[in-house]
């Protein structure tokens, strides 16, 4: 009975060291082809990709479901190719078909602790938050990382609350012990600034989905956070 709960614990700790490398990247990238100049969601992600993006997030409002479901198929074989790891917006259903690393819900979402008990525990879940208060529940609940915004106003996110501004993002620094990725607004002009207040994980949608050149504009960015200074 020991050996088995000892066993037990030693995988839960596996399952969340193996969580957390996977989380453990700069930049968090994020589908959006409505702003993607023309290019589609796959030949995007194949730029991430390509510019050594390690992780992707498939967000998609718009289409129906199998299409989001034949999208999905592919972009998980690329990330799988690519060593990356691949999440899914909004979708529980479509998350575990395609053997996504994780889901990524919302504030109006279904219950986190419920989506757990669907997806179990070796699925990352994700939980946009707003407030402490909101990041406080969904680290209750079991969420593996929080998203932290809209640091600055954004159109990309079309029914999210107004800017948190930097308030927001210092009390997670100082105070949120899961991964957070910070986001909204989020431009290669201020995210120097970003990073220097000690985000470590930081998602841009339009800035990256909308450059000319995707692998350029990731590069470009790597250059300014290298070597900021953060807390
Ligand atoms: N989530 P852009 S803001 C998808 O605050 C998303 O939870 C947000 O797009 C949140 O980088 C946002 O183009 C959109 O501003 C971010």
């Amino acid at each position: 009975d020991q050996k088995a709960s000892h066993e037990l614990r030693e995988s839960g700790e596996k399952l969340h060291d193996l969580k957390r490398k996977k989380l453990d990247t700069d930049l968090y990238c994020l589908t959006a082809e409505e702003y993607s100049l023309g290019r589609s969601n796959i030949e995007v992600v194949k730029a991430m990709l390509n510019a050594g993006i390690k992780i992707i997030q498939y967000r998609e409002k718009e289409k129906k479901m199998l299409h989001k479901y034949r999208e999905c198929v592919k972009i998980r074989e690329l990330t799988w190719d690519a060593g990356a790891t691949f999440i899914v917006n909004d979708h529980i259903d479509l998350a575990m078909m395609v053997e996504a690393d994780g889901v990524h819900i919302g504030q109006d979402d279904l219950p986190i602790e419920k989506v757990r008990e669907l997806v179990g525990g070796k699925m990352i879940i994700g939980v946009s938050t707003h407030s402490p208060l909101q990041a406080q529940d969904a680290i209750d609940k079991g969420a593996d990382y929080i998203g932290v915004g809209p640091i600055f106003s954004t159109r990309t996110k079309k029914d999210v609350c107004d800017p948190v501004g930097f308030e927001y993002l210092d009390y997670a620094v100082k105070n949120v012990n899961i991964p957070f990725v910070t986001i909204g607004g989020i431009k290669e002009h201020n995210i120097a600034e970003i990073k220097a207040r000690g985000a470590k994980m930081i998602a841009m949608v339009t800035e990256i989905v909308g450059s000319e050149n995707i692998e350029k504009k990731i590069e470009s960015i790597r250059r300014k956070l290298s070597g900021v200074y953060t807390r």
